[in-house]
């Protein structure tokens, strides 16, 4: 097994994927993390200028999905089949574009009740009920998002629902089959344990 660092603020954001990757596959790696008052003096030494970043040996992959998809073959997270494996990318996709949509509201300028209110009465109608519903759907019928076992997507589905949950807590009402699959994610025994040892940082 190759030496692995991920390196990433002190955050969970584009990151934690990965970390859940890592613990799911219990995988050894160094989880190093910049706080933001460092960033400027190692961003020039940072090739791209962007994180995170997986070091693995001697050599530096960049993009987050990139990094998942690579650990998650290590660790037996990716269907043998071909086309299984291409869902899980476009299911990784679909909810990477989402939450770029949720990001673009959270970190803009505007008050905490106009964000709510945009949360509420724009994404969630426009942007994410129509994902939950067409999910929903899929998992009444089948165990897993995409193959007959566990898969990187059904882990990116927890994290990136059980976060926004805690966000908005009301917000799977009415879709039982995706709270039930992201209880089930968040019980998987490494994932749960992560969760529980994790740092507590605020994004
Ligand atoms: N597509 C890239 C985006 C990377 C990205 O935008 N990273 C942000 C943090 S989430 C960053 O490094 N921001 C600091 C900067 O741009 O100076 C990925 O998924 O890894």
């Amino acid at each position: 097994m190759p030496e692995y660092k991920l390196i990433y603020f002190n955050a969970k954001g584009r990151a934690e994927l990965i970390r859940w990757i890592f613990a799911y596959g219990d995988i050894a790696y160094t989880d190093e993390r910049i706080e933001w008052c460092d960033w400027p003096a190692r961003k020039a030494d940072i090739p791209g200028g962007k994180l995170p970043l997986l070091v693995v040996d001697d050599k530096t992959l960049p993009q987050s999905l990139a990094i998942a998809r690579y650990l998650a073959k290590q660790a037996g997270l990716v269907p043998q089949d071909d086309l299984e494996a291409a869902f899980c990318d476009a299911l990784a996709d679909t909810l990477s574009e989402m939450m770029h949509e949720v990001y673009k509201i959270i970190f803009s300028p505007n008050d905490e009740e106009e964000k709510k209110r945009q949360r509420k009465e724009e994404l969630f109608p426009n942007v994410i009920s129509p994902i939950l519903t067409r999910l929903n759907k899929q998992l009444e019928e089948r165990e897993w998002l995409v193959s007959n076992e566990v898969t990187w997507a059904d882990l990116m589905f927890g994290l990136v629902m059980g976060w926004l949950e805690k966000k908005d807590p009301e917000m799977l009402n009415g879709f039982p089959a995706i709270q039930q699959h992201v209880n089930k994610i968040l019980a998987l025994p490494k994932i749960k344990q992560w969760v529980e040892e994790q740092p507590d940082t605020a994004f």
